[in-house]
């Protein structure tokens, strides 16, 4: 039979990848690229193409050793390339007419790919990218009908059919969400252990210094670079997070401290979305640890809905949306994105705390980039293209299939309503209960108006009037908006005019 070509893209990184299950080890190649356009389209944090390059390499050096036959192509800054033509150039080389390719993450990719058959003129099969736990035609078949899509009955269908902490048809403990367990306020005795973290290598070495030299003018931090860059070392951080943190994930899972980055979370995304883990090795090592009385229920299953939860709704809608979500813009938001989100130059402590963070980590925990960050970019209406380019940007985890929906629709509900029931809008208040940040703040998170008060108190209340026609009818939001009506036209237009000087000055 006809040798075959297997691409294998950055965030493909497992020998159990579909596409290499389709070949055949003894007579097809794989080819993997570091590809100009795609490490500089946007300009990703240089921690992340510094994973990416790395755990790449690594997962190169892996499958040689295992005797495949690999064409990897490492990055040619003075050349330029893209997938279509370091494919083009691998077709050549090899003399080969047909590729195997698992489906990209990202519908640009995908598009991409599509066109390879009538302009390079070769067979393109794309396999379904089994990593998920749910197919995406299991999704469409679960979303058909449904007025509302909403995660938590997505979350107990997979729960259920995955038969994941469901005991006689019920689910464990008897109720299929802890949350109201999960909200305690920090305190300063906590002291979370950090991740699991690597000494870079010879590869990592020099990954390091390709970024330095090509992509110095990036967002962040590159150095220390201590990420897992192989399988092995991913599946350390993991065991260590459920030895050391797991237990109290559940507790403060919404708790923000200043210089407790990662508090009592995974940090495994970056691992998860790139290959190195699991989705279902992650449920079940979570599982095991309840089991064996390791760590509470709450623990457990808020973690369990994060990963079958969250993270597999978030990919069936952008890929039951797309190409038509990346538009959406539904509260009409025209703002630039204030620079501050670059600098951390702000006098706002939690904002300032949470770009540092991700700064140095290219990580920043949810509760930071939906609470704080992604709050303000609702508040003060920032344009959807640039939120999402931003967040893009700057984690190491970020992959447009999983970044879009959460920044379109979880933070700025710039979808209308597809993802999240209503906005996540909150004020000073919410910040002030789930974080120390307001104590070393330049402003008063207790004033509501004037140049001393908070500016996510004005910016609230300015949001829900700006918004009032679009947001009203949201029965999520009515007891909101009768506090509004119950609100002085004269309190009413001090609000605004600290949301307007504020919002002036910002620009
Ligand atoms: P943990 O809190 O320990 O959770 C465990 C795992 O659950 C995560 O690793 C992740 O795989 C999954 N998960 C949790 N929440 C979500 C979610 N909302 N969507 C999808 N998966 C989830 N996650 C990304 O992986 N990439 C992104 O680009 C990304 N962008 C985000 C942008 C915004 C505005 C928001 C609000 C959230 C975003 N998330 C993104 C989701 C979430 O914040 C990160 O997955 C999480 O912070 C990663 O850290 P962790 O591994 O410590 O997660
Ligand atoms: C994110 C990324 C970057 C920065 N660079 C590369 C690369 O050079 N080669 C590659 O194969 N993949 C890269 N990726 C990951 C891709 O963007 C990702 O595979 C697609 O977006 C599909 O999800
Ligand atoms: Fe943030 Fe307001 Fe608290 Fe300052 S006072 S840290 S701006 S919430």
């Amino acid at each position: 039979m006809e040798r075959l070509m297997c691409l294998v893209l950055g965030d493909q990184l497992s020998v159990n990848i579909s596409s290499l299950q389709a070949i055949d080890k003894s007579r097809d190649i794989i080819l993997m690229c570091e590809v100009w356009n795609e490490a500089s389209y946007v300009k990703h944090h240089k921690k992340k193409i510094c994973f990416l390059f790395s755990a790449m390499r690594h997962f190169a050096q892996s499958l040689v050793r295992e005797g495949w036959s690999v064409d990897y192509q490492t990055l040619a800054p003075e050349k330029g390339s893209s997938f279509s033509s370091a494919v083009e150039q691998a077709v050549r080389r090899h003399k080969v007419s047909r590729l195997v390719v698992t489906m990209p993450g990202e519908y640009r990719v995908w598009d991409e790919i599509r066109s390879w058959k009538s302009d390079l003129g070769i067979e393109v099969e794309i396999v379904e990218d089994t990593r998920f736990i749910c197919s995406l035609d299991e999704f469409k078949e679960w979303a058909k009908g449904r007025k509302q899509l909403r995660m938590e009955y997505f979350y107990r269908t997979l729960r259920k059919k995955m038969g994941v902490l469901i005991e006689n048809g019920k689910p464990t403990g008897g109720k299929w969400n802890y949350d109201t367990d999960n909200r305690k306020s920090p305190n300063k005795n906590l002291k979370p252990p950090d991740p699991l973290g690597f000494e870079p290598d010879e590869i990592t070495q020099n990954v390091i210094k390709l970024v330095d030299q090509h992509f110095y003018d990036h967002f962040g931090d590159l150095e220390p670079f201590k990420l897992a860059v192989d399988r092995e070392q991913a599946l350390q951080v993991l065991d260590h997070f459920i030895e050391h943190r797991l237990p109290l994930f559940g507790d403060y899972q919404d708790a923000m401290i200043q210089g407790q980055p990662w508090m009592y979370h995974s940090v495994i995304s970056f691992y998860l979305n790139a290959g190195l883990l699991n989705p279902r090795e992650v449920v079940e090592q979570a599982i095991h640890a309840f089991e064996r009385g390791h760590a509470p229920l709450n623990a457990v299953e808020g973690f369990v809905r994060q990963v079958i939860g969250w993270r597999e709704f978030i990919r069936g809608i952008y890929w039951l949306f797309m190409p038509e979500y990346k538009s959406m813009n539904a509260l009409s938001a025209t703002r630039n994105l204030p620079s501050f989100y670059w600098t951390g130059d702000t006098d706002m402590n939690c904002l300032k705390q949470c770009v540092q963070d991700t700064r140095r980590n290219a990580y920043a925990h949810h509760i930071q980039r939906l609470m704080v960050l992604g709050n303000f970019a609702l508040l003060a209406g920032v344009h959807p293209d640039e939120v999402n380019e931003w967040y893009l940007v700057v984690y190491a985890d970020a992959y447009e299939w999983v970044e879009l929906p959460n920044v379109t629709g979880m933070v700025l509900f710039a979808d209308g309503g597809i993802v999240a029931s209503k906005p996540y809008a909150a004020s000073g208040a919410y910040i002030n209960k789930m974080s120390d940040y307001c104590t070393d703040c330049s402003y008063e998170v207790a004033e509501k108006v004037g140049s001393e008060a908070c500016p996510f108190n004005y910016l609230y209340w300015d949001f829900l009037m700006r918004n009032k026609e679009k947001l009203a009818s949201n029965s999520r939001l009515t007891m909101i908006y009768k506090s509004l009506a119950r609100m002085t036209d004269e309190k009413q237009k001090k609000i605004q005019e600290s949301a307007a000087s504020f919002l002036q000055e910002l620009q």
